[in-house]
C-alpha cells in the first residue's frame, strides 16, 4: 500500500492544550448550549471552550486528535460542560488524557446506562464504542484534556440534544454531586 498522508509532528502545551500550529479551532459559546442546562443560560454569551483539531483525513484508517480547553463555572448549579455527542459511526471509540485542571466525564449508552469517571493530569479515559461522552469541568481552572478518537466515527449532537445525558452534575456544598438527570428522555 502507498502511503496517502506525510509524517508530521505537532507541539502540545501540556498545561494550556495550546497547539502549535493551530490548524483549526471550534469555539462553543454560552448560546450553542440551548435546552442543555437545566436552566437557560443568562448574561454575556461567553466561550465556555474551544477544541484545538489536528485534522486529519475522516476515514477509518486514520486517528482524529484535538486538544479541549474548557473553562470553570456554572449556569445555575450546573457546572461548565461540553455539548456531548454519540458517534455517528456508532461503535467507534476514543481516548482521553488529561491535562491540567480537574472534571469529570460523564458516558451513557442509548439504552440509558450511565458511566462517570475522573479527568484530571495524567488520567487516560477510554471511551469505548456506543458510548455519548461529554466533559464537565468542577474544579476553579480551565479543564485541559488531550482527545483522540477513530477517524470516520463523526459527531451525532441530536441524539444528546433531544435526550440529553441519564444524569447532570451540578455544584454541591461539599463538592460535585452527580444526580439524575429530570429531564432525561429515555
Ligand atoms: C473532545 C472530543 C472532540 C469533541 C470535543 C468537544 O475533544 O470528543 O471530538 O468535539 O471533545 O465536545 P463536543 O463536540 O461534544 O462539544
Ligand atoms: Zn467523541
Amino acid at each position: 500500500m502507498k502511503p496517502s498522508l506525510d509524517p508530521f509532528t505537532v507541539l502540545m502545551d501540556l498545561q494550556t492544550g495550546a497547539l502549535d500550529p493551530t490548524v483549526e479551532t471550534v469555539e462553543r459559546r454560552l448560546s450553542d448550549m440551548k435546552g442543555m442546562y437545566q436552566v437557560e443560560p443568562d448574561g454575556d454569551d461567553q466561550v465556555i471552550y474551544r477544541v484545538l483539531l489536528i485534522p486529519v483525513p475522516e476515514r477509518n484508517s486514520e486517528i482524529q486528535c484535538s486538544t479541549t480547553i474548557l473553562e470553570p463555572g456554572v449556569v445555575g448549579d450546573e457546572y461548565y460542560m461540553t455539548k456531548g455527542h454519540f458517534h455517528q459511526v456508532r461503535d467507534r471509540s476514543e481516548v482521553y488524557i488529561g491535562l491540567a485542571g480537574e472534571g469529570l466525564l460523564v458516558m451513557a449508552t442509548e439504552q440509558g446506562d450511565h458511566a462517570v469517571e475522573p479527568i484530571q493530569p495524567g488520567t487516560v479515559n477510554y471511551v469505548p464504542g456506543g458510548w455519548a461522552h461529554r466533559s464537565v469541568n468542577t474544579g476553579t481552572e480551565p479543564l485541559v484534556f488531550f482527545a483522540a478518537y477513530v477517524g470516520d466515527a463523526g459527531h451525532d449532537y441530536g441524539t444528546i440534544e433531544t435526550r440529553g445525558f441519564p444524569v447532570v452534575v451540578l455544584r454541591g456544598a461539599s463538592g460535585p454531586r452527580v444526580v439524575p438527570n429530570p429531564r432525561y428522555r429515555r
